[in-house]
């Protein structure tokens, strides 16, 4: 008589990580903490970060943009973010390209990355209902182009001398600035879960322009050493062709811890895209501004 194989049940439905949390979340984000100061001015601390980098895929630098740089750059967002209120006679549109809701002028992440000025795109709700859209959130591209005194502020605040070589050691491979962002979360409820930005060699650098001290603001979380995990990988990439989701949504992380990384305006986060990350849902009263850069091959 034949015996029933103990089949392996694949779970029905997605699997999120556990969030850590008090104790264990503050000693996990300590461990990965780094002085900007410190790393500029003492090579093991630099070598230590970059370790750190590659083996945990995430590490957070303090004190990286100076609060009168945040100041200024906040308060550009602040008259952008009126031009685009008043875009019939701001003047924005012969400066950037401008998406809003009722109105899409460019399609496409590809032609928002490779356009030729400033995209200011508002996301909003998947045609199909599905989950995960970021309706709500203002995802900006080529900040620095809108002008002069953009370029010169995200660059002061971007640091790209320093962080490229830190994260140069890290994969031991050139990578080189591709795209960079500003993110303005005003209540976004429907953040994409858990995934990854492709399998290539990708890090993106978060400097946060407002206080993320909460779950609410809607922080940024990581699996950490997930960019090096094929079996958590593996798992999420049976699951998703079993039921028709995206090839790099992270929707098998049960048993899995995720860092939410809490931080002040000013400090900036790297981490390899590679592994599993999520902006946090946030309250709907609550806001969180990042400049953003993307560092790819
Ligand atoms: O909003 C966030 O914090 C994360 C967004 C994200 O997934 C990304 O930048 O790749
Ligand atoms: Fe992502």
């Amino acid at each position: 008589m034949a015996i029933a194989e103990a089949v392996p049940q694949q779970a029905a439905k997605p699997q999120l990580p556990v969030l850590l949390s008090g104790k264990a979340q503050r000693s996990e984000t300590e461990s990965i903490t780094f002085d900007f100061a410190e790393l500029l001015g003492r090579k093991r601390r630099f070598l230590k970060a970059a370790w750190t980098l590659r083996r945990e895929g995430i590490i957070r630098i303090k004190q990286v943009a100076q609060p009168e740089s945040i100041d200024a750059l906040n308060q550009e967002i602040a008259s952008l973010l009126n031009d685009v209120d008043h875009y019939t006679t701001s003047g924005i549109d012969n400066i950037a390209y401008l998406n809003l809701p009722e109105r899409r002028v460019l399609k496409g992440y590809n032609n928002f990355v490779d356009a030729d000025r400033a995209v200011i795109n508002h996301r909003v709700k998947r045609p199909d209902g599905r989950s995960g859209s970021d309706a709500g959130m203002i995802d900006i591209f080529h900040p620095e182009q809108l002008s002069k005194r953009m370029d010169n502020l995200t660059r002061i605040c971007l640091q790209e001398k320093a962080i490229s070589r830190l994260i140069m050691l890290s994969c031991l491979t050139p990578l080189r600035v591709k795209c960079r962002n500003l993110y303005l979360n005003r209540g976004v409820r429907d953040t994409r879960s858990y995934h990854c930005d492709g399998r290539s060699l990708k890090f993106k650098t978060f400097v946060y322009l407002s206080d993320v001290q909460h779950l609410d603001i809607g922080p940024y979380c990581y699996v950490k050493k997930s960019q090096r995990n094929r079996r958590s990988w593996k798992q999420s990439k049976a699951f998703n062709q079993q039921h028709n989701i995206g090839p790099y949504e992270y929707s098998q992380l049960g048993g899995y811890e995720a860092l939410p990384v809490f931080a002040n305006a000013g400090d900036m986060v790297i981490s390899s895209q590679r592994g599993a990350h999520r902006g946090h849902p946030q309250h709907p009263d609550a806001q969180r501004t990042v400049l953003v850069n993307m560092y790819q091959r």
